[in-house]
């Protein structure tokens, strides 16, 4: 039976990632940190699965990491612990420094020591590219990182060593750089879900919500995918033969007006332009105006391609989320 580490993995991906490896019959151990407040809420269909376990650890905990890759001797170990929201990286870059870059310093050198075997995934990010765009109108792995925030530098620095380790020790490291991916498991802080959740709480409350939803950026593009998916394509990296960096993406874009646009339509035919209002607060120090995947290396060397369409998740989370909207009413 093969044996994974998922770092992260109270997070939308680590919990998609955590019932793939499962079904795939592996065992599965999850870091997560110690927390006074339940943080598993993601993880119901595999708490009690006899083949899944929560270890307690902390990416940017060194000894925590060395000890836990050192005793474990994982074949897979994929890395997805991040601070992750990148308007947040601007209020705390040393945080993400410590998380999104240490912590990947860590892991590889926490394999390079004591499991050298070990194939391994860390979560990149299309925010790396920042305000870089091919003449054809994509991001492809040819395309110059440019990164626009503290989040994407700590990131495109961690990249870099995945690449820097994998060249000088030999380890079989490789990255994903992935565009954004949502689900109705998405933190609520991040564009899609906040749009969702507000419809929900919306309809629940027969329209009679006292505030407008206050967005930032509504002119900024982006590639959105389904999270599902996109753990599907971290696996089938680590199953290749040599260890690759891929683009993983919808290889389409929409504007986050757009998505809001799609989102009021699904929950009853509403006008975004009634409820929103823009406020300041949300708009960023600087922006990454547009991405939009050029993911036909992974399509053609794997074979991934995303199942899951742009309607198809604007429709599962705003349905989703008028669910739980109507469930927290009756609870209330
Ligand atoms: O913003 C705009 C915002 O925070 C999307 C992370 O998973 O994907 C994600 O990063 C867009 C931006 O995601 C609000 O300015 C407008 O242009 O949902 P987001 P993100 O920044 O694209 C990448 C691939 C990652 O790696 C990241 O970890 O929407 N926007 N108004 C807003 N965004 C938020 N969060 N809240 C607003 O009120």
């Amino acid at each position: 039976m093969n044996k994974a580490l998922i770092l992260g993995v109270t997070g939308q991906d680590g919990s998609y990632l955590s019932e793939l490896l499962l079904d795939k019959g592996y065992i599965v151990d999850g870091l997560m940190r110690r927390s006074s407040v339940p943080t598993c809420y993601r993880l119901y269909n595999v708490i009690s699965n006899p083949n899944f376990k929560i270890i307690e650890g902390d990416v940017s905990d060194t000894a925590s990491i060395f000890r836990i890759i050192d005793d474990g001797q994982y074949d897979e170990v994929y890395n997805l612990a991040a601070m992750s929201h990148v308007g947040s990286s601007f209020f705390q870059p040393y945080a993400v420094a410590y998380i999104d870059y240490l912590g990947e310093l860590n892991v590889l050198e926490a394999i390079r020591k004591y499991s050298p075997p070990n194939r391994h995934y860390f979560a990149g990010t299309s925010e790396s590219f920042g305000s870089s765009i091919n003449k054809d109108g994509f991001q492809n792995e040819l395309t110059p990182f440019l990164p626009n925030s503290p989040y994407a530098v700590c990131k495109v620095a961690a990249e870099m060593m995945v690449r820097v380790y994998r060249e000088s020790y030999g380890l079989w490291a490789c990255y994903g750089i992935l565009f954004n991916h949502e689900s109705p498991r998405r933190g609520e802080n991040f564009l899609t879900r906040k749009v969702t959740r507000y419809i929900g709480r919306l309809i629940a409350s027969d329209f009679q919500l006292p505030e407008k939803l206050q967005l930032g950026n509504l002119n900024s593009f982006r590639d959105w995918g389904h999270a599902q998916d996109f753990v599907r394509a971290m696996w089938m990296m680590l199953q290749q033969d040599k260890p690759i960096d891929y683009v993983v993406g919808t290889n389409k874009t929409h504007s986050v007006k757009e998505f809001v646009e799609r989102a009021f339509q699904y929950g009853g035919g509403l006008d975004y332009k009634e409820y929103i209002e823009i406020n300041p607060e949300f708009i960023r120090p600087l922006e990454v105006p547009f991405l939009c995947a050029d993911s036909s290396r992974i399509r053609l060397e794997l074979g991934w391609k995303p199942e899951i369409t742009f309607d198809e998740l604007v429709d599962e989370m705003v349905s989703h989320d008028i669910k739980v909207a109507l469930k927290e009413k009756d609870y209330n």
